[in-house]
């Protein structure tokens, strides 16, 4: 004003600014001032899919086997997907779909099979094995390492991925073709598409499209936060050890012979730089029976983070040409290992809903996708939830809640049904 500059606030518009100044736009130095309108590009595709995690990446890769041709919006940069240390245990169902979408080599040369898990609680210690009562395993092949092979198949297909997009919005979700806009490197873009998978996550936009009148949230958040680190140590046993402890719940896990990953409760006040290294080992070898604690090998940790628990699930999973998929839908304790295989059973539903609709014209798997999946997702929401309960401290419940568990623990060694 008066060809002095001011400081504009930050994200403030050319109309608020110039609210209530009468020369801001005439005076010499605003005259010099224009703003360049970039051109939209646009582009048409059958499916756009928001989120370049697992489940968007999965999608994304099973339906151009099939014919069916997305592009996936991710708002972080490759690296940044590559670098997020999360999920270790995938289950039969991911197993399969990941054969189907053939990006099952690797895994099957360097994941683990594992054929049970020890579940620790005092002094006790018991197996369960899932080959022998289930005739299945699981692999131990970490989320890091399947989301870098869905990667590379999807660049070796020529799938089209686009990164760092910025302010992704879904329009006309009611009508015949919806649309969905974003900025990437400060353009603008638009895509018209048949349908809209919304796969980015809990904290994506994809979810909130859905108007709040039609969408119902259900949500428990638990009083305490998983502490976890990563350690370039030897995995103190070659099977996964849950741990229920008076002091609190201990996970012993592992991505490879010489990779460690390692959780404890902690408070939900606590922040990683409160627990040293030491601090951390002290706290788990007292979790653990002792014939564990002894033989554990110790380390620099290499990742250091907390986790809040939360159950949450977000009905219903389709509205219009929008569906949901994964964590975007749903969020459980990790103490069961379901979320990724969660995700998974939604991915598997809606790919083969699609699939029918585009190879037959029936739309019956699309329309019956969200009951199909939620009933899934609540199976899985109630397996967490009770694990979660059966094997962390609740101080809340006191000595009796301690009792209760080591009851159903008990019950648990000698049942082969429960
Ligand atoms: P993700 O992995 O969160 O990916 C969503 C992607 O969407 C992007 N995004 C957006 N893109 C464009 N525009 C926007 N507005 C966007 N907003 C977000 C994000 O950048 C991201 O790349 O969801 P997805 O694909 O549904 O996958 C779900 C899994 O990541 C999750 O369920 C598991 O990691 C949960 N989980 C575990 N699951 C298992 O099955 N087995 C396990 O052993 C297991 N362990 C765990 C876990 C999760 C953990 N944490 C940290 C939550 C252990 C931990 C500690």
């Amino acid at each position: 004003r008066n060809g002095r500059l001011r400081a504009a606030p930050a994200g403030a518009s050319m109309l608020e600014l110039s609210a209530g100044l009468d020369h801001c736009f005439t005076c010499a130095l605003c005259a010099e001032l224009t703003i360049a309108r970039p051109v939209m590009s646009e582009r048409t595709t059958q499916i756009v899919i928001i989120g370049g995690g697992p489940s968007g990446l999965l999608l994304s890769q099973l339906l151009h086997k099939r014919g069916i041709q997305s592009v996936v919006l991710e708002r972080k940069s490759k690296d940044y997907v590559l670098s997020r240390i999360r999920a270790g245990v995938l289950e039969r169902g991911l197993l399969g779909l990941m054969k189907e979408a053939g990006i099952g080599s690797r895994m099957a040369r360097e994941g683990f099979a594992h054929d049970g898990t020890l579940i620790s609680y005092g002094d006790e210690m018991f197996r369960i094995d899932f080959k022998e009562l289930t005739g299945h395993s699981i692999m131990v092949y970490g989320q890091t390492e399947v989301t870098r092979d869905l990667y590379d198949a999807r660049e070796a297909m020529g799938g089209q991925i686009e990164y760092n997009v910025e302010d992704v919005e879904i329009h006309d979700l009611e009508s015949n073709a919806a649309t969905v806009t974003y900025r990437q490197d400060g353009q603008p873009h638009k895509i018209s598409c048949d349908f809209v998978a919304g796969c980015d996550g809990y904290h994506g936009v994809s979810r909130k499209t859905i108007p709040s009148e039609s969408r119902k949230e259900y949500e428990k958040l638990y009083p305490f936060g998983w502490l976890g680190i990563l350690s370039r140590t030897p995995p103190v046993s070659h099977e996964l050890i849950y741990a229920n402890s008076e002091r609190g719940f201990a996970l012993c896990s592992m991505r490879s012979e010489n990779l460690s990953r390692y959780y404890i409760q902690c408070d939900l006040s606590d922040r990683p730089e409160d627990w040293s290294d030491a601090a951390f080992w002290a706290e788990l070898k007292r979790r653990l029976p002792p014939e564990v604690a002894e033989k554990m090998v110790t380390g620099p940790s290499i990742e250091k983070s907390i986790a809040p628990l939360r159950s949450f699930v977000s009905e219903p999973m389709r509205w219009g040409r929008l569906f949901l998929c994964g964590d975007a839908a749903h969020i459980v304790p990790p103490t069961g290992a379901k979320g990724l295989n969660t995700a998974a059973s939604d991915v598997h539903y809606l790919y083969n809903g699609l699939r029918q609709f585009y190879e037959t014209g029936d739309a019956a798997g699309i329309d019956g996708y969200s009951e199909l999946a939620l009933a899934r997702v609540w199976k899985a929401e109630r397996f967490s939830w009770w694990f979660t309960s059966l094997m962390h401290h609740f101080p809340e419940n006191g000595d009796i809640g301690q009792k209760f568990q080591d009851a159903e623990l008990d019950y648990l060694v000698h049942s082969e049904a429960g």
